[in-house]
C-alpha cells in the first residue's frame, strides 16, 4: 500500500516538474488548471490511503468526534442561549456516520417546535456562527442535499435529545467534516420547498442560535453518552410503566 503511494507520488511529482518548466517558459490557463487537478488527485490518494493504513493497524478503531455546543457570541438578548453536545462515530471510514444530539436552553414554551442543525462550510467562531459561513457544500448541490443537511429535531422540555444512526455526512476522506461546524437555528428548515432561493440554500432556518467546531475525539465520551442512552430510556420505560398500573 505504502509502496503504491510512493509510486502515485513519484509519478506526480515526475509529471509536475515537466509541467513546472513548462509554466515557466509558457503559462497557460489549461496548465494550471491541470495542475490543480493533479495536486487535487495526489491529495486524495494520499488521505484515503492514510486513513485506510489506520484502520488497517487498529481494526476495531471507529472514528469518533466531538462538539462542544455554545451560544453564537454575536446573538441577541432576546434568543434563547442554547448549549449541549454533538458527538460522532463512524466504525469504519466507509460507514455510515451517527450521532447524538444533547442540547438545552430551548424556551419552555417552544415545546414541539423543530430546530435545524446543520454542518457548516467553516470552523472559525471569531464572529460568533456568523463566522460559520454557508453549509458545507463540497459537491455544489441544492439544499436539502448537502452532507450536513441533519434536518429538523423536535424540542422536548427546553431540550432536543436524539440519536441518529445514519446521517449522510463523514468523518473519513476529502470531505470529511471534521474541522467544519454544527450550528443550530432559531428556527425549521424547510427541506428546499419553500419556493424561493433561500430555500435551496440553507432552508430558511432562520438566525444561527448556537455553533461549535467539529473535532477528534476518543471512544470514550461516546461509550458514556450510549449509556446514559439507555439508562434515561429504562428510566422513561419504567416511569410509563409505573403510571401504566397505577
Ligand atoms: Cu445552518
Ligand atoms: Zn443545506
Amino acid at each position: 500500500m505504502l509502496a503504491l503511494l510512493c509510486g502515485c507520488l513519484l509519478l506526480a511529482a515526475g509529471s509536475m516538474h515537466t509541467l513546472s518548466s513548462l509554466v515557466l517558459a509558457e503559462p497557460s490557463p489549461d496548465l494550471m488548471k491541470q495542475i490543480g487537478d493533479m495536486y487535487a488527485k495526489v491529495t486524495d490518494i494520499w488521505q484515503e490511503l492514510t486513513q485506510r493504513r489506520e484502520a488497517a493497524s487498529q481494526p476495531n478503531a471507529a472514528l469518533h468526534a466531538v462538539c462542544r455546543v455554545q451560544p453564537s457570541a454575536t446573538l441577541d438578548a432576546k434568543q434563547p442561549r442554547v448549549t449541549g453536545l454533538v458527538l460522532f462515530r463512524q466504525s469504519a471510514p466507509e460507514a455510515r456516520l451517527e450521532a447524538f444530539f444533547d442540547l438545552e436552553g430551548f424556551p419552555e414554551e417552544s415545546n414541539n417546535s423543530k430546530r435545524a442543525i446543520h454542518v457548516h462550510q467553516f470552523g472559525d467562531l471569531t464572529q460568533g456562527c456568523d463566522s460559520t459561513g454557508p453549509h458545507y457544500n463540497p459537491l455544489s448541490v441544492l439544499h436539502p442535499h448537502h452532507p450536513g443537511d441533519f434536518g429538523n429535531f423536535v424540542v422536548r422540555d427546553g431540550r432536543v435529545w436524539k440519536h441518529q444512526a445514519s446521517l449522510p455526512a463523514s468523518l473519513a476522506g476529502p470531505h470529511s467534516i471534521l474541522g467544519r461546524s454544527v450550528v443550530v437555528h432559531a428556527g425549521e428548515d424547510d427541506l428546499g420547498r419553500g419556493n424561493n432561493p433561500a430555500s435551496v440554500q440553507n432552508g430558511n432556518a432562520g438566525p444561527r442560535l448556537a455553533c461549535c467546531v467539529v473535532g477528534t475525539t476518543g471512544a470514550e465520551p461516546w461509550t458514556r453518552q450510549a449509556r446514559e442512552h439507555m439508562e434515561r430510556k429504562k428510566r422513561r420505560r419504567d416511569s410509563e410503566c409505573k403510571t401504566a398500573t397505577a
